[in-house]
């Protein structure tokens, strides 16, 4: 495909941002950086993995990004992508968050074998998978592909062959995952919201009670790969393999785990994606006439209910459902914020949402927009992984549900603001969001040469 990148500068309107401030970045460079990344973390050529040492699987919904990033240079490997991470779904519906394409590669617990998937009736034979889902970002990141490439025959066929099972997902997720058919699915495990040791689900996890001999010893290789000081705790993971346990024992089953899991959560992030991916789903019914009547069934009472029952007025924003304890994970978080992308919140919320966004940016001390959690709580951290990074996908999200209120100038502000991180700091897994810190820094945190920022940044430049 022939794309024109002129040079440029990010330009914003965001009124507090200086000319002298604007960041000068060199798209054509970058674009050319991250189509490489793209290719190089493609494995036997059908698959792409997030980052080669620290995550040498195919993720869930890091795939989908990835599919978004090729689509701009090589649909044929957009779509390789998405068939390959769907060979991971299982008979009732369920995408697993990781699909073990090559079970001889180590160094990553929880490696192939400790899921047994292929105990679990109805999951794939040929390939092992984990056994808890990511948020449900395929419909998007398919209407995406058919977008750029309405004009392909190829395209379209696939995407109409396609549809039925990112369909096929949802309703995995109404069924098994909404006990109180609320249109809202719940979780049972950090993994599975995407962002693993958010504070979101740090009191909740400390009244998981663990018991020597409720878990198996396990050896832990992401704090070896990278600083250990960014990664979650021993503590977490000891939670993290509490709750796979648990999912393991019951095989995986939603229903059966509902009553028994105390980490049951409806999470703002995981059902906005969701919304945005049912609404994605009828847009690509109304153009290659496919009816979408069961979908718009769901979308109406999902939406209903993420307005009327997430949405926390002391906060002014949207937080997590704990649903065992019956209340609200009150706290201020990034997540929340992808629900303008799912078109969710009246506009009267969505200035607030807003707002909140701009007072991050006007912040004394600098900040890039938009840090993963409340820079205000005591426990903010501007390095811990997710309890304070930028991370690339999420302002995408955030940018487009700002960009979808015509909120042009703030969606403006959170594109340049992580372009201008990657130009200095490299494709990283996140950044730090201080600019008096990021700014003397040599690199940005975590995993290096990071498949889903690659897919950002083209995305980005492309729509420039
Ligand atoms: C567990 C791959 C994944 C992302 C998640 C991110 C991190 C895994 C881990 O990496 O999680 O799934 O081992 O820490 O939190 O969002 O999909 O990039």
């Amino acid at each position: 495909m022939f794309l024109f990148i002129p040079a440029m500068t990010i330009f914003t309107d965001q009124p507090n941002l200086h000319r002298s401030q604007m960041p000068q970045i060199n798209p054509k460079q970058l674009f050319k950086t991250a189509q490489e990344i793209l290719t190089e973390n493609t494995w036997e050529g059908r698959y792409t993995v997030p980052s080669p040492n620290l995550y040498p699987y195919q993720w869930n919904w890091d795939s989908g990004f990835v599919a978004m990033g090729f689509a701009h240079f090589d649909a044929q490997r957009a779509m390789l992508e998405l068939e390959s991470l769907f060979e991971g779904q299982w008979e009732n519906g369920m995408l697993p968050h990781i699909i073990f394409h090559s079970k001889k590669r180590e160094g990553y617990f929880p490696g192939p074998s400790y899921w047994e998937s292929n105990k679990v009736p109805g999951a794939p034979k040929a390939v092992d998978t984990s056994g808890i889902t990511q948020p449900p970002v395929h419909g998007f990141i398919l209407e995406k592909i058919f977008n750029l490439h309405r004009n392909s025959e190829e395209v379209r066929g696939f995407v109409k062959a396609f549809f039925p099972k990112v369909l096929q997902l949802h309703r995995y997720l109404y069924e098994y995952r909404d006990p109180q058919s609320e249109g809202l699915a719940f979780i049972f495990h950090p993994w599975a919201s995407g962002r693993d040791n958010s504070p979101l689900w740090d009191d909740l996890v400390k009244t998981i009670p663990i018991k020597p001999g409720d878990i198996p010893p396990y050896k832990r290789y992401d704090n070896l790969k990278a600083d250990p000081s960014e990664r979650p705790s021993d503590r977490d993971y000891d939670i993290y393999v509490y709750l796979m346990e648990l999912g393991k024992r019951h095989q995986y089953n939603g229903k059966a785990i509902a009553k028994e899991s105390p980490f049951l959560v409806q999470d703002t992030l995981f059902n906005a994606m969701l919304i945005r991916s049912n609404e994605a789903l009828m847009n690509l019914g109304a153009e290659l006439g496919i009816n979408t009547r069961e979908i718009q069934d769901w979308n109406t009472q999902s939406r209903k209910s993420f307005e009327d029952k997430l949405w926390v007025e002391a906060l002014g924003t949207y937080a997590p459902y704990d649903l065992q304890n019956e209340k609200h994970i009150a706290l201020r978080e990034i997540g929340a914020y992808t629900a303008l992308y799912a078109g969710v919140p009246s506009n009267e919320r969505a200035e607030v949402l807003k707002e909140y966004i701009e007072t991050l940016a006007d912040r004394p001390e600098g900040f890039r927009v938009m840090p993963s959690f409340d820079p205000d709580h005591w426990i903010f951290n501007p390095r811990k992984y997710w309890k304070g990074p930028i991370w690339p996908q999420m302002n995408w999200l955030v940018y487009q549900g700002l960009d979808r209120y015509g909120f042009k100038g703030t969606a403006n502000h959170v594109k340049s603001d992580f372009l201008d991180l990657v130009d200095k700091l490299g494709f990283h897994e996140y950044f730090d969001p201080r600019k008096s810190v990021a700014d003397q820094l040599e690199h940005g945190y975590g995993g290096d040469h990071f498949s889903w920022t690659a897919a950002v940044v083209l995305d980005f430049i492309a729509n420039s």
